[in-house]
């Protein structure tokens, strides 16, 4: 990949049917298989309670540091993809889902769109999206303040380090 040409994102991952673990693995290594992206940081992996709704099973949740020379259309495509690839269950809003990849965060844009939202809506309210991803861009600005900042003003009661390895999604 040419360097002038590759932008940043980060990713949020997270899954709480069949082997969401396994899932989040497979999806990251398809990711940096390729040649127009390459996976550069991903936190530990973390279990964390459901938001949103709350009678559903735990979640696993993990971000990632993507450099890509795929525009933020491309990228959201190509996550769809894998989702699908990875036979996401179709369902209810916020509810149990084997994969979700979600962009987070892409260069310094902001975008608004019908399809697309970055940085990515609701973020800089989910402490499972900004525990895992302080572990790699605590410095990171999102909206006028360092995603550590963020962190701190947010709730993360029950959230727990499942694998804090950060090369888990290497393994197997
Ligand atoms: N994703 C949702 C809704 N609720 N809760 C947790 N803990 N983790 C998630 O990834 C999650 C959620 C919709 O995308
Ligand atoms: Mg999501
Ligand atoms: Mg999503």
């Amino acid at each position: 990949m040419p360097e002038a040409l590759t932008h940043r994102a980060a990713l949020g991952l997270g899954g709480n049917l069949g082997d969401p673990a396994r899932a989040m693995a497979d999806a990251l290594q398809a990711l940096d298989a390729r040649d127009d992206c390459m996976v550069s940081a991903v936190s530990r992996l973390y279990r964390t309670p459901p938001w949103g709704k709350t009678d559903q099973a735990d979640f696993f949740n993990a971000c990632a540091e993507l450099h890509t020379v795929l525009t933020p259309a491309e990228l959201i495509a190509l996550c769809l993809d894998i989702e699908r690839h990875m036979k996401r269950v179709r369902d209810a809003r916020w509810g149990p889902r084997t994969l979700d990849i979600d962009i987070l965060t892409y260069d310094d844009l902001t975008l608004d769109s019908e399809r697309l939202v970055i940085p990515h809506p609701r973020m800089l309210e989910r402490g499972f999206v900004l525990m895992p991803l302080a572990d790699f861009a605590g410095a990171m600005v999102v909206s006028g303040r360092p995603v550590s900042d963020w962190l701190q003003a947010a709730d993360t009661t029950g959230i727990e380090i499942a694998d804090g390895d950060p090369d888990w999604w290497r393994r197997a």
